[in-house]
């Protein structure tokens, strides 16, 4: 990893490992700076309200961390152990999705993260507005070259999906499910929205944006979403690590993303995405424009879409985007 503010970086990184104090001569040593610039950085980082403890002989030791999700705190926890190459943060930005466009361009398509506390123009589907306060979610964005045709990035959301949901659950005690093709839920509600955008040639792909928001902390919601949108705190009545959750997306997104682009398909994970499926063996409304009906959903294809079986007892794939499936009771 090539970090953009590598010695906050790297001195958090051997705080973070070492569960002893560490010296500033080790931390001189190690980042080939000196005392007075550790003294500088270890200042920097207090001041961001990291509790760091620095005895006369026992050096520097980090007791506690705050809920912030700048580049060096998460860049941190997975310097060695990531495919990506560099992480971003912003204080602010129109959207991370647009950011990460030109970010991975400028790249010239080596992966990416951008991060930010706050969105002016946060982007749902079809011109939706995603809609956060700042300093309670997590906005994140992937920036990729995957080596796939254009008609398949559309999957990368089911890969970031079943991510997602993953990284509640190893998180958080709470028990997320993927209602397809791009919201997770907790309790019937939505806690996150996914937004894969893509620049392509008519034969392969130049880059893709897979975009993330997650409801982290909020405990309000404007009037027009409070009866489907909620938070992880809401949920489960305590505030919840944002860095925690982005390292673990990293870690599930890495994994799935590289399967998938190896097949460039769901078919090695449909079956652990379906087991998430909110919907699963349960009735839902499909609404195609002017047009629904009631099925119920079974699993989901090598090629991402929904199965769903219908009254009369044959099965249908819905592809995404082309419909909205909707639960019977309620939102989900
Ligand atoms: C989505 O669209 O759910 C995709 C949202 C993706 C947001 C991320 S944030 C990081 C990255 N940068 C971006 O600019 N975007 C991505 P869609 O399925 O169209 O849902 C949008 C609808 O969800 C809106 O019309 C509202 O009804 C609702 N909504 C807006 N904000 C919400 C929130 N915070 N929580 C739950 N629902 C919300």
């Amino acid at each position: 990893m090539n970090s953009l503010n590598r010695f906050k970086t790297e001195i958090l990184h051997a705080l973070r490992k070492s569960n002893r104090s560490v010296s500033g001569q080790e931390l001189c040593n190690a980042l080939g700076i000196s005392r007075t610039a550790v003294w500088k950085y270890i200042n920097q980082l207090k001041e961001e309200g990291y509790e760091i403890e620095a005895g006369q002989n026992r050096g520097y030791n980090i007791v506690g961390y705050p809920n912030n999700v700048a580049s060096w705190e998460i860049e941190s926890r997975i310097l060695g152990k990531s495919f990506l190459e560099r992480v971003y943060f912003f204080d602010e930005v129109d959207s991370t999705n647009t950011k990460a466009k030109d970010l991975v361009s400028e790249m010239n398509g080596l992966p990416i993260l951008v991060v930010s506390e706050k969105q002016n123009a946060g982007k749902g589907r079809r011109g939706r507005i995603w809609n956060t306060p700042t300093n309670q979610s997590v906005l994140m964005s992937f920036g990729l070259r995957p080596r796939l045709k254009p008609s398949k990035a559309y999957m990368l959301t089911l890969v970031a999906g079943l991510a997602v949901v993953k990284a509640i659950r190893n998180v958080t005690d709470l028990e997320a499910f993927i209602k397809w093709p791009n919201d997770i839920v907790v309790n019937n509600k939505k806690v996150c929205g996914i937004l894969t955008e893509m620049t392509a040639e008519p034969d392969y792909v130049e880059n893709v944006v897979v975009g993330i928001g997650i409801n982290v902390n909020m405990l309000e919601f404007p009037e027009e979403i409070l009866h489907k949108a909620t938070s992880l705190k809401i949920e489960s009545g305590k505030e919840e690590s944002r860095a925690d959750i982005i390292e673990q997306i990293i870690y599930e997104f890495e994994k799935y993303y590289k399967i998938f682009e190896e097949s460039g398909n769901m078919g090695c994970l449909k079956e652990e995405y379906s087991k998430y499926l909110i919907n699963l063996n349960r009735e839902v409304t499909v609404v195609k424009e002017q047009e629904s009906y009631h099925a119920v959903a079974l699993r989901i294809e090598e090629d991402g879409e929904l199965v769903v079986r219908c009254d009369d007892g044959q099965e249908k794939k819905i592809i995404s985007g082309e419909v909205s499936v909707r639960g019977v009771y309620g939102y989900v």
